[in-house]
């Protein structure tokens, strides 16, 4: 190959942005373990775990990557794979034991050392405050996110954090996934894989609401997300910026045209009304109350202020579409069509594969809300990863996955979305929720007998993307 085409290749190779974030996440649950250590409360996910029967395997967060000895180690890791900013969350009973009352200095005290190690490994600390771990206090006491108790007491756990590590932490998100704690863990959820058939899923505390409890549920969500957002900019610095991680639902239009655009975004912010549509529009659509009918939910227009607040960013976990939309001349503009019974799948069992969700939700969330800053907070897969006899873990459908996805984020970029970084999920293997151990979405692959943990070849892949800031 000639030198010109080799170079006419690179000029076009296809970049990000200047200062561009090339993340990891994780959460607390999943990777720390120590779940009864240094005065730590026991959360939901403590109690669902040791039901039997509810986690493959009666796996449980227990040990899991015991990240919560090791994590000088994985922070090393994380910066040898290149990386310049972690998602990690913060577990809430490990701060307040019972939801409330007295802080617990040494669960703080493990996040600062943690801050502290990223700061000086080069890499900006993304903090989430709440990944689903929520105090068992709380939902004794309160019957958990059924309560706007709750809701206050997220405030002011994020404010008194806010204070504490605000010096050091300057990006905040303050709820994971709205729709999978509040839908997934109060009635269970049925996801479309293809072919008419679905997947369901029922997370802690595993309730089966009516749907007017449910409705309350999610209010109280989001209200706990302006409560938060208040109070961070009450108690830390003015520097301190706040989002949430939503895992927007997203359509795909079938064909780039602007009916079909026009569709999927009606249907998006639609079918996302009770979270992100809320959260930036500070109301909630006609469409969803005039649906809720007698079971919407009870607000005030003063809780919609608070649920409103301005945000600094808007963070989007983008795994699939949701579904794919095409226009129609009946009331409400779009209909969603059939996905094939022999659509491409990943491992997971919810996961259908088509990187170009990861081209249309930030489109999306831009050309609706007018976001100025956006993040993908979560965007990865499972794959039946093994350790080859040389040692190294050839997970060639996750390089995939990722040269598929990045690309598309590249094309969003180039034509202005305001995407300003990427987190993968996730760093490494770690406790899949209910699929538990055997579900692995790390980059790197941990051995979960000795807890050893070994790069895969899409580590290889995401320290050379990192290091062009571009799609290789
Ligand atoms: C997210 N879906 O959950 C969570 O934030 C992570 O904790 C989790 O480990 C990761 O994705 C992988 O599953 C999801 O049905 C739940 O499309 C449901 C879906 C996607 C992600």
């Amino acid at each position: 190959m000639s030198t010109t085409t080799t170079e006419a290749r690179a000029s076009v190779r296809r970049r990000f942005p200047e200062g561009f974030y090339w993340g990891v996440a994780t959460s607390a649950y999943q990777i720390e373990g120590a779940w009864d250590e240094d005065g730590k409360g026991v959360s939901i996910w403590d109690t669902f775990a040791h039901t039997p029967g509810n986690i493959s395997d009666d796996d449980s967060g227990d040990v899991a990557n015991d990240h919560y000895h090791r994590y000088a180690e994985d922070v090393a890791l994380m910066k040898s794979t290149g990386i310049n900013a972690y998602r990690f969350s913060i577990s809430w009973p490990r701060i307040f034991p019972e939801g409330t009352g007295e802080p617990n200095r040494k669960g703080l005290d493990f996040y600062s050392r943690l801050v502290d190690a990223l700061l000086e490994a080069g890499i900006e600390p993304f903090a989430t405050l709440y990944h689903w771990d929520l105090p068992q206090a709380l939902q004794d006491r309160f019957g958990g996110w059924q309560s706007a108790d709750t809701a206050k007491a997220f405030g002011e756990y994020a404010g008194y954090l806010a204070e504490q590590l605000g010096d050091r932490i300057k990006h905040i998100f303050t709820l994971n996934e709205f729709r999978s704690f509040t839908d997934y863990g109060h009635q269970g959820m049925e996801a479309d894989v293809g072919g008419g058939q679905t997947y369901r899923v029922l997370l802690a505390p595993a309730l089966v609401l009516s749907d007017a409890e449910l409705n309350q549920v999610r209010h109280h969500a989001v209200l706990a997300h302006g409560l938060a957002t208040e109070a961070i900019r009450a108690k830390g610095g003015s520097d301190i910026k706040v989002g949430f991680a939503e895992n927007m639902q997203v359509a795909v239009p079938v064909m780039d045209t602007p009916e079909h655009v026009r569709a999927a975004e009606t249907w998006t912010r639609e079918d996302n009304a009770p979270f992100v549509t809320v959260m930036l529009e500070g109301r909630y659509t006609d469409g969803y109350l005039e649906n809720a009918g007698s079971d919407a939910p009870k607000f005030t227009d003063d809780e919609l202020k608070i649920i409103g607040s301005p945000l600094d960013f808007v963070g989007i976990n983008v795994y699939r579409p949701t579904c794919y939309v095409e226009p129609t001349d009946e009331q409400a503009g779009y209909r969603t069509v059939p996905i094939s019974a022999s659509h491409p799948k990943m491992k997971s069992g919810w996961h259908i594969y088509d990187p170009e969700a990861m081209y249309w939700a930030p489109r999306h969330v831009q050309s609706l809300w007018g976001a100025k800053s956006i993040f993908i907070t979560e965007n990865g897969c499972a794959a039946d990863d093994s350790v080859a006899h040389d040692g190294r873990v050839y997970d060639s459908d996750r390089v995939m996955f990722l040269r598929g996805c990045l690309g598309q984020l590249q094309r969003a970029t180039s034509e202005g979305v305001p995407v300003d970084g990427y987190f993968h999920w996730s760093a490494q293997d770690n406790l899949e929720w209910n699929a538990g151990f055997g579900n692995r979405f790390g980059l790197i692959y941990v051995d979960f007998e000795t807890l050893e943990r070994t790069p895969k070849l899409s580590a290889e892949w995401f320290r050379q993307a990192a290091r062009q800031n571009a799609v290789v």
